[in-house]
């Protein structure tokens, strides 16, 4: 007999959205629910129609089945489909997981409701209990609830059977860019409810410490509501109070209060903490259900936030305040098990997200799981919480698709069911790159009736005009935006709705160039509220045997904070897993690495998220003022810093003042500053000032920093040794293995490559220049080295003189670029040392990894950092390891012997174990082998970062021009 819910074929029917499946709602089950957590058994066939035959295996719920050991692996595609077929039809090769296992159901719940939640399937789930066909339902990002009090019996065994497709309809409209995978991705619950139930909970909390708590009362016992019934409530102590106004059962509609009732209750909270992302003040909430002798029935418990949000005029405001949003796109990602993120890791990527000063998170592009957004709740985050509507490839069709229709609005109603009681939640996406019709209208209208307290947004709708009022989405919410047209509009005068960028900053590989003009000019132009940057993680995944199942190289271990990537492993990305069709490094594209660490543009954004501003002079003291919309300063500590670029750092604690949100203040200079000691620099090192839920006392939260003094031009005393150069007019020097020759070249970064620059840069053959001596000439104890260096359209012409100084030699160089190399990666030098110089000390910015676009969280001061540990492993191998704004720095083995280089000024300078020509060589960071030597650059000019891989290349003032270059360094042995 043909299965009911496989003729159905409910994986080529947009229309069938779910069968049997209970309405969404806000009630958490969790608590006090049967976990069926664990190992199932599993089958994986080649379509859902397939017979189930053969032997069974063994699976994790939650998880994915391409990552433990099935054939079907991980493929990573960003836009492209992975198969020919249209909406809504899939491809012949269907893989399909059916799982199963028994379960004991207890003889307590007799009488009982008992419900079946399956966290999230992708993309098609059907359910069957003892070969009964239970429901379906599609969404891969959201649970479904099935009613299985008829089909087990309480004291008795079921063999419940999961049938999960992976290519339906629905993957037509979850085209989002990460890996493809299948499973059942959270957890299996089993629970029990009494048949009088608390359908759902809607909570409102204002600001003004109004609440209002909608509840509906269902009675599965299948007959009319019992009479009498009534809902109570408690709010940390505060009793809260049913609203005897309230039409409580529907009464004037005998067929809807035959088996739904509502009840509201209300409270107003006196003196009410209110919930803000720097304030997440959260009161218990208890609502019970009570039969009419005053037993309860059923409770649910929530967390309450008082918070108000809405928009006046252009700006999004929270509690009456116009905000910053300083947030990340995030996906559910983790490196071992794909898709599957447990409690730990997901506070673990709040906590460091709230560390390096984030407070807004976009759930790209779908409903996260449940508990993140508890998280939010509690450690304090703006989340926009977006819909499972991606249908990226064939977005134009799908959009207006009347097919698509119940599938757009039963996407985005459920997820608003699901999570309208959460204070974080304060605006809706409509979804993610699926062009804008109909079928959007139709979700935004069933939004804007069901909670008209919160915004919503759709990049598609605002796409076609940033303040037209007709369109689904009331925040202008642009991705990737040139930040002039950002200015543009909030100065037009046209502007009508906040301007917050849903994705910009692309921090693929060494990235986010940029991103402080972008932050100043956000806080200096009213309009501009802020942005997601794209996004939280680098998606690779561990891998120990390469696509030829060959075990991965062991090169550049050890170089990630929690060893997850040790000798031996390497982060898979797009093609790792022998995918034909794959996009490749895309998918790594994160703010952290797939384990986590921070990469250097989280200092940045730590110090442009900075709560506490230090402003320079002002009447004779330092200006200092409070960054934030809701608090004071008293949860921080402070401790002066003065760096003497000849001198050492000395501190000194600062005491605080106490200022209110916005405001400004003059403290006096801390020091006296020492009359010799060169170059000054005040850092004011701002800490945690008590345990906070995301960070002990003492965590860092900025170093504001100011000059306090300019560095005098330095004078360097004639020396009398000599300079040996060779017969190719190369310095002969005891510590290099190679000398300083002209370096035009960096290892392409990802925005070099996908934004066309490394392209023009290997045309104009800068990977390979040739050099031509052209004359050496001797003068006193000078000498003078001119040479060319030819590229296939282009040559340039370079000049060495060196000069004996005490204990050294100086080099003045320049470099003259013809006009057609308009645009190239650095003009400086290269050397390389012998081996044993194992330690970089400098004065000048760090200590972190910084470029001429992305150096404004890297303070001067004096650093020093192992020479391994300077290098940054982005996955795919590219220029990394450079620290701009060096002033001089020495290279040391332990025994202090090595190298020292003093600047002419402020240059960008790296010291690696790698060529530029070893990081371009290679696709992952395990085939590199580290020279046992420095590769030393020292730049004149360093091209900005940009982020030209998806979004505006850096700006005119960070690109170097051609013409003539000069810069000069001494060198001396130490
Ligand atoms: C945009 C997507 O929304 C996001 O999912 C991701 O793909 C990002 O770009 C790039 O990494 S879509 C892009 C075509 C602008």
């Amino acid at each position: 007999m043909t299965d009911p819910l496989l003729a159905l074929r409910p994986w080529e029917a947009p229309e069938v959205t779910s069968w049997g499946r209970l309405p969404m709602n806000a009630v958490d089950r969790r608590t006090g629910a049967h976990s069926l957590d664990g190992d199932w058994r599993f089958r994986l066939l080649s379509a859902p129609d397939a017979p189930v035959g053969g032997p069974w295996s063994t699976a994790t719920v939650p998880g994915v089945w391409t990552m433990q050991g099935t054939d079907d692996l991980p493929q990573y595609l960003n836009i492209r489909m992975p198969y020919a077929e249209f909406p809504p039809l899939s491809p012949p090769v269907n893989p399909t997981g059916v799982y199963e296992r028994e379960i004991d159901v207890p003889a307590e719940w007799a009488g009982r409701r008992i419900v079946l939640q399956v966290g999230a399937a992708e993309s098609v789930l059907l359910v069957h209990v003892d070969g009964r066909p239970v429901g379906v339902s599609k969404d891969s990002h959201l649970a479904a609830e099935f009613d299985l009090s008829d089909v087990v019996r309480p004291g008795g065994r079921s063999v419940l059977r999961l049938t999960v497709v992976k290519w339906s309809d629905a993957s037509h409209i979850e085209d989002q860019d990460h890996w493809w995978h299948g499973g059942i991705t959270r957890s299996v619950l089993l629970y029990a409810t009494d048949p009088l139930q608390l359908a759902d909970v809607t909570v409102r909390a204002g600001q003004d410490g109004a609440l209002r708590v909608d509840c509906r009362v269902r009675d599965a016992g299948g007959g009319a509501l019992p009479e009498g019934w009534y809902v109570s409530g408690d709010l940390d102590g505060l009793p809260v109070t049913q609203d005897a106004a309230f039409d409580l059962a529907n009464a004037e509609d005998e067929r809807v209060s035959d088996f739904l009732g509502e009840a509201r209750l209300t409270a107003r909270v006196p003196e009410v903490r209110t919930w803000t992302a720097e304030t997440p003040e959260l009161y218990g909430l208890i609502v019970r259900l009570h039969r009419a002798d005053g037993t309860v029935a059923d409770t649910s418990r929530h967390r309450v936030g008082f918070r108000d949000v809405e928009i006046v005029g252009r700006d999004l405001l929270v509690n009456g305040e116009r905000i910053f949003v300083r947030g990340v796109n995030r996906h559910d990602f983790h490196p071992l098990t794909g898709r599957t993120v447990s409690y730990d890791d997901m506070r673990a990527d709040l906590v460091l997200l709230k560390r390096f000063g984030f407070n807004a998170i976009r759930t790209a592009h779908y409903p996260n799981d449940p508990t993140l957004y508890d998280l939010a709740d509690e450690l304090g985050f703006y989340v926009v919480d977006e819909a499972d509507i991606e249908s990226h490839d064939h977005a134009h069709e799908i959009a207006d698709d009347p097919r698509y229709l119940n599938a757009f609005v039963d996407r985005v109603s459920r997820m608003v069911l699901r999570d309208k009681n959460h204070p974080s939640v304060i605006i809706w996406s409509l979804g993610n790159e699926s062009d804008y019709g109909a079928n959007h209208d139709a979700a935004a209208g069933w939004v804007r009736r069901h909670d008209p307290t919160r915004p919503l947004q759709y990049e598609g709708a605002a796409k076609r005009g940033w303040a037209d009022p007709e369109l689904a989405s009331d925040i202008a919410c642009p991705m990737y935006a040139p930040l002039e047209d950002c200015v543009a509009h909030a100065l037009s005068g046209q502007q009508t709705k906040p301007l917050i960028q849903c994705e910009y900053s692309h921090a693929m590989g060494n990235s986010n160039g940029t991103l402080a003009d972008h932050w100043a000019a956000i806080e200096a132009t009213p309009g501009l509220q802020g942005g997601f940057i794209w996004e939280f993680w680098d998606h690779g995944i561990l891998q120990s045997v390469n696509e030829d199942g060959r075990p991965v190289g062991r090169g550049g271990a050890g170089l990630y904070d929690n060893g997850v990537a040790a000798p031996g492993y390497r982060w898979a990305y797009g093609g790792d897993f022998g995918e034909k069709d794959h996009d490749g490094a895309f998918i790594a594209d994160g703010v952290v690495f797939p384990d986590r660490t921070p990469k250097p543009v989280m200092y940045e954004h730590r110090e442009l998220a900075a709560p506490l501003r230090l402003q320079g002079f002002r009447h004779e003291g330092l200006v200092l003022s409070n960054h934030q919309h809701f608090r004071g300063l008293e949860w921080l500590a402070g401790e002066w810093e003065l760096s003497l670029a000849h001198g050492g750092t000395l501190t000194a604690t600062a005491e605080l003042p106490d200022l209110r949100p916005g405001e400004t203040t003059v403290v006096p200079l801390p020091f006296a500053l020492p009359e010799d000691g060169g170059e000054a620099w005040l850092t004011l090192r701002v800490t945690t000032a008590q345990d906070l839920p995301w960070a002990p006392r003492g965590t860092q939260v900025c170093a504001p920093q100011v000059q306090l003094r300019a560095a005098a031009p330095a004078e360097e005393p004639v020396g009398s040794g000599r300079v040996e150069i060779d017969a190719d007019g190369l310095l002969v020097h005891p510590l290099l293995t190679a000398a300083p020759t002209l370096s035009l070249w960096r290892a392409p970064t990802d925005n070099d490559e996908l934004g066309g620059m490394a392209l023009r840069w290997r045309t104009w053959g800068l990977d390979s220049l040739v050099r031509k001596l052209l004359s050496v000439h001797q003068e006193g104890d000078g000498v003078t080295v001119l040479s060319e260096y030819a590229g296939t359209t282009g040559v340039v012409r370079h000049r060495q003189v060196f000069t004996p100084v005490e204990g050294g030699v100086r080099i003045d160089e320049q470099a003259e670029l013809p006009e057609e190399f308009d645009d190239v990666a650095r003009v400086g030098s290269v050397f390389e040392t012998v081996a044993g110089l194992d330690l970089l000390e400098w004065f000048g910015q760090g200590p972190w990894e910084s470029y001429p676009d992305r150096s404004g969280g890297a303070p001067v001061g004096h650093h020093s950092v192992p020479v391994d540990e300077l290098f940054t492993p982005y996955l795919r191998p590219q220029e990394s390891g450079g620290r701009h704004g060096v002033r001089r720095f020495t290279l040391s083995a332990p025994d202090a012997t090595g190298l020292a280089v003093t600047l002419d000024e402020p240059r960008q300078v790296s010291v690696t174990r790698y060529r530029a020509e070893d990081l371009t060589a290679v696709s992952h960071h395990d085939e590199l082998l580290p020279r046992a030597g420095c590769v030393v650059h020292l730049d004149a000019a360093h091209r900005g970062l940009g982020t030209a891989s998806c979004g505006p290349d850096t700006f005119p003032s960070y690109l170097v021009a051609p013409g003539v270059h000069r810069w000069s360094w001494t060198l001396r042995v130490l």
